[in-house]
């Protein structure tokens, strides 16, 4: 489905005087707290998140899949829904592939659809964590850490398939998730499974073209309950470290145990320069893959906090970072879910860049607890969405994406395009 965008702004003309007075007013307190709105606006405009191409459909938990109706049945539709979120919000400017849910079968018309859309495409995905029909060995006990060599071997040959699909799209980077791991004591031997692992990340490095970089996410359980290889931002850091320049930690923010500082996390990967993005969703006990921000908007203020301190740090040399957004389940149509997500790291985003900087470093020079704290909460408590909305107007976006959507029912036309009962390729 193809969005015609004078439908956008007939209907931002409805809108209009409302956000002028909302924005009339945010715009002049800001001002009065010294930013700079122009700026402001700038940078939530050219802020760009990549949309994963397995969250456009329902999925989320291993028990059971409920279509919500018309979703994409191929790599083109998934695009097409991507393209129509990106005409909404203009905030959704790339996909981001998982092979082999997502073979590009033709490169050039993909790209050319791509464009279309104008979308670029984010880091590519491998996947070790599943067997596929044609494949000789199984991963069952593992793939890139795997005991025998031959299963290595071909977990490394997928990954090297997978940059080359990439580079035909013009990816620049690999994103690595590695299930491995064990679920009894005793399974496998800690050290030797790192050093296998080492092994054949330093394979996969070896046939990065000299423009790419290789994310690394880690993850503390599931689907192994005991343990697993690439387990914690630590074991993350330690093979970038050691497999070079190009290789950089991801985060996932559903990849931690309950109550983790993930905004440490972040703090001390830029220390580092080691940070090379983010998986974006919110969960309350695991790897919930929620919608971002539905929990701990807090959390997800204060990581931006760290992001926004640091990359602007004379002290920090950190690569140009990957935003993404990883989540997906069964209740909600996937695209008003998406919405969301985009506009809860919007509004954390936004919050991040009208904290007092330095204020703030002035409090904590002086030990002033109560004031850094009043600080950032002040920021956390502005309502931006006036700003985000004025970003959206000033970008062609819809002032209001997601009642845009529900207003011109476009859910109701994609099943009519699509079918009902349609399930696109994910987990
Ligand atoms: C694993 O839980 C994960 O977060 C990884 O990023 C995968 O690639 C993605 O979910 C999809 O399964
Ligand atoms: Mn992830
Ligand atoms: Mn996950």
């Amino acid at each position: 489905m193809i969005l015609d965008k004078s439908l956008i702004q007939q209907y931002n003309e409805q809108l209009a005087a409302t956000q002028q007075k909302k924005f009339n007013f945010l715009k002049a307190t800001l001002q009065d707290e010294g930013h700079d709105v122009t700026a402001l606006l700038e940078q939530l405009a050219a802020f760009q998140i990549a949309i994963p191409s397995w969250a456009l459909g329902t999925g989320g938990t291993r028990f059971g899949r409920f279509s919500g109706g018309g979703e994409p049945r191929s790599l083109e539709e998934k695009m097409e829904d991507v393209g129509l979120l990106h005409a909404l919000n203009q905030s959704s400017g790339a996909i981001s592939l998982h092979i082999p849910w997502d073979i590009p079968q033709n490169a050039t018309a993909i790209k050319q659809l791509a464009a279309s859309f104008e979308l670029q495409f984010d880091a590519v995905n491998s996947n070790t964590f599943q067997d596929q029909n044609d494949q000789n060995y199984s991963y069952k006990f593992g793939s890139l850490s795997h005991t025998d060599k031959q299963v290595r071997d071909q977990a490394i040959a997928h990954n090297v398939e997978v940059i080359k699909h990439g580079i035909d799209l013009g990816s620049k980077a690999l994103t690595i998730w590695l299930s491995d791991g064990t679920d009894f004591p005793g399974q496998q031997n800690f050290r030797r499974s790192f050093q296998r692992t080492l092994d054949s990340f330093q394979q996969i490095y070896d046939a990065l073209p000299e423009d790419w970089k290789v994310f690394i996410e880690y993850k503390p359980y599931e689907p192994h309950f005991y343990s697993t290889v690439v387990a914690d931002w630590g074991t993350s850091l330690l093979f970038c470290q050691k497999l070079g320049e190009k290789a950089l930690g991801l985060v996932d923010l559903g990849h931690h145990l309950p109550n983790t500082n993930i905004e440490q996390i972040v703090s001390r990967f830029l220390m580092e320069g080691k940070l090379g993005g983010f998986h974006f969703n919110d969960s309350k006990y695991g790897d919930d893959d929620l919608t971002v921000g539905a929990m701990q908007p807090f959390q997800l203020f204060l990581i931006f906090n760290e992001l926004v301190e640091g990359m602007a740090s004379q002290e920090v040399q950190n690569p140009a970072l990957s935003w993404m957004i990883d989540a997906s389940h069964n209740v909600k149509d996937p695209l008003e879910d998406l919405l969301q997500s985009i506009e809860a790291i919007k509004i954390a985003l936004a919050q991040a860049l009208i904290v007092d900087r330095k204020k703030l470093e002035n409090a904590q020079e002086q030990n002033d607890t109560t004031t850094a704290q009043e600080i950032l909460q002040h920021a956390f408590r502005t309502d931006v969405r006036p700003l985000l909305a004025q970003a959206r107007l000033e970008s062609g976006a819809a002032i209001d994406p997601l009642a845009f959507y529900r207003q011109n029912k476009i859910r109701q036309e994609l099943i009519n395009q699509r079918g009902v009962k349609t399930y696109s390729t994910g987990l």
